[in-house]
C-alpha cells in the first residue's frame, strides 16, 4: 500500500472577518443640522466632512458613512437610531455586509 500523501492545500485557512457598510438614508423631515451633528458625534467626522456627506444623502437618497466589523457597525446603527428616536426624528441608519 502506498503511504505517499500529496499536500494539495497550500493557502492558509485564515479568512478576514466580513466587514459591514453603515449607511444613512434620506427622509423629508430630519433637519440637516441634526444629520450633520450625528455624523460628527458618532462617526468622528469634521463639520465640513459631515456637511458634505449629509448633502450627498439629501441629494442621492443614501450614502455609506463607514465600513466596520460586525459589532462596531451594530453599535453605530443603534447609537444613531436611539439618538434620532430620542429627538423624534425619522432618520434611518442601516448596515449591510460588504
Ligand atoms: N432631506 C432632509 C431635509 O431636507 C435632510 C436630510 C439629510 C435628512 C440626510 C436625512 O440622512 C439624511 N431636511
Amino acid at each position: 500500500e502506498s503511504d505517499i500523501g500529496v499536500a494539495l492545500e497550500t493557502r492558509p485557512k485564515t479568512k478576514r472577518p466580513p466587514m459591514y457598510k453603515v449607511m444613512i438614508l434620506n427622509d423629508d423631515y430630519t433637519p440637516m443640522e441634526f444629520v450633520v451633528h450625528v455624523l460628527e458625534r458618532f462617526f468622528g467626522m469634521t463639520h465640513e466632512q459631515s456637511f458634505e456627506l449629509m448633502l450627498t444623502v439629501h441629494k442621492k437618497g443614501l450614502a455609506v458613512v463607514g465600513v466596520f466589523s460586525f459589532e462596531i457597525a451594530e453599535t453605530k446603527v443603534s447609537q444613531v437610531m436611539d439618538f434620532a428616536q430620542r429627538h423624534q426624528h425619522p432618520l434611518q441608519c442601516t448596515m449591510e455586509k460588504e
